[in-house]
């Protein structure tokens, strides 16, 4: 039996997720319709925007695109999540440090790496560990310890298929099925807690994440995320689908060309759980579970980046305070006032190497040219800006506070701990730029195969 292709595993899988949560969460529903109406609006009405995703790909995979996010609790736990996705070709991108925005967990993004694969699924998990060490009390990290040991968040089932990969080499056909339909498992939402109600309580009011981490038998999917490109519209939009948006969009403020990632999430929803010393589901309630939507842009450089960096954090400066409802409109404000400063121009951005790109031939000769700037210039070649594939921490934070409420917010002394992290996952994460730059490698290079030149870069 020939094997399938981790990318098809991923593919399955991504759906069959989807699938669930729209049965967990019918609202997820209901924002999978607004945006696909959305999308379908803006390729209608942008046709170089529809022109650009048709030659890079991604208008194909724009309507499986998604991400969703879970927290785990143990080393253990996080090393065989690692090992799950790896049988769906996704690796751990990234190391995201939370604790600076008052959430005790450290985080990585597990998706694939190459661009072909990429075009195949592009589903990520933005997967977060809980730092234990951040529980003061020390009684109540003990049990917290406890709790987290005795539980068993993968089914046997889904062990052995991760196994046989590992050892054969691929899942056949039955196999990945099978494999898809186990480790759903894993991610599923059960409403019955693992502790009281007074455990529950003392869990919560430590943070309300630990509870969430803690108190339930696995790390259900919180949220899953379709890519829209429009998020302004679909911001305004939600209020009339019954669906109650948090007030600032993260990320970069609008622009012509999209830049990263802007995201915005709708409230979480009050799940009715069972503690252990309840007999009825309805006594007790949680919130677990909220939507999200976002648009992706240009991947940038580690000149744009900094760029990105320090404008953001010049206008949260500005704000005196946490973007919020009271400030919304002040804040947008000053993005703007502040990015005007990033060039919101292809050429120019890329000419002072702010974005990544992919670059194609176009069928007609290099009349001579060898210099990619020539061949650009000529229209042997053209370039598209190359999709960030990525989360941003800051705007990370911004999600787990409106989802968590405004109030969780928490000094932590201990710092970022990016050794800590590589130990329990049991690999290191890879360099999201790296992987970039050798997407737009490989570009060039088919660029100057096609053109019959040695080397472009
Ligand atoms: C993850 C929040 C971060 C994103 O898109 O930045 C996130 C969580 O709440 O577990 O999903
Ligand atoms: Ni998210």
């Amino acid at each position: 039996m020939p094997f399938v292709s981790p990318d098809q595993t991923r593919a399955a899988f991504s759906r069959a997720m989807s699938e669930m949560y729209k049965k967990e969460v019918p609202l997820y529903g209901d924002l999978m319709s607004l945006v696909g109406e959305v999308n379908r609006q803006c390729l209608e009405q942008q046709p170089e925007l529809a022109r650009s995703l048709a030659r890079t790909g991604e208008i194909e995979r724009l309507d499986a695109e998604r991400h969703g996010a879970i927290r785990v609790g143990t080393a253990a736990e996080l090393a065989t999540i690692a090992r799950l996705f790896a049988v769906m070709g996704m690796q751990p991108v990234g190391y995201y440090d939370l604790t600076s925005a008052g959430v005790p967990v450290h985080s990585t993004a597990f998706r694939a790496v190459h661009e072909q694969s990429l075009q195949v699924s592009p589903f990520r998990v933005f997967t977060s560990l809980l730092r234990l060490e951040l529980i003061e009390d020390v009684a109540l990290r003990e049990q917290a310890r406890q709790l987290l040991e005795q539980r068993q968040i993968f089914t046997q089932s889904c062990l052995a298929l991760i196994e046989q990969f590992e050892r054969d080499g691929g899942l056949d056909q039955a196999g990945s099925d099978a494999f898809v339909e186990q480790a759903l498992e894993t991610f599923r939402w059960h409403h019955d807690a693992t502790v009281t109600a007074a455990q529950y309580q003392r869990l919560h009011d430590a943070h309300r994440l630990i509870a969430d981490v803690v108190a339930f038998k696995g790390p259900h999917i919180n949220h899953l995320t379709p890519r829209t490109l429009d998020i302004d519209t679909v911001q305004a939009l939600m209020p009339a689908r019954g669906i109650a948006p948090k007030a600032v969009i993260e990320g970069p403020p609008p622009r012509r060309h999209a830049i990263l990632l802007r995201q915005t999430s709708f409230k979480a929803l009050q799940e009715k759980v069972a503690f252990t010393d309840q007999t009825a589901v309805a006594e007790g309630s949680h919130t677990a579970r909220f939507g999200e939507i976002e648009q992706r842009g240009a991947a940038l450089t580690p000149k744009g980046r900094a760029l990105y960096d320090r404008l953001l954090n010049a206008s949260r400066t500005a704000l005196a305070g946490f973007p919020s409802e009271t400030n919304a409109t002040e804040y947008m404000r000053l993005l703007g006032e502040q990015f005007s400063e990033f060039p919101d121009d292809l050429a120019q951005m890329r000419e002072q190497d702010l974005a990544f790109f992919r670059y194609f031939p176009s069928g007609q000769p290099s009349a001579g040219e060898t210099t990619l700037q020539g061949l650009l210039d000529n229209g042997a070649i053209h370039c598209e800006p190359l999709v960030y594939e990525d989360f941003l921490p800051v705007s990370a934070a911004g999600i787990f506070q409106s989802n968590l409420g405004d109030d969780a917010q928490a000094e932590y002394g201990l710092g970022s701990s990016q050794e800590a992290f590589h130990q329990a996952l049991g690999r290191t994460v890879l360099d999201e730029l790296a992987l970039y730059a050798q997407t737009q490698q490989r570009s060039l290079n088919d660029c100057a195969r096609a053109l019959g030149l040695p080397s472009l870069g």
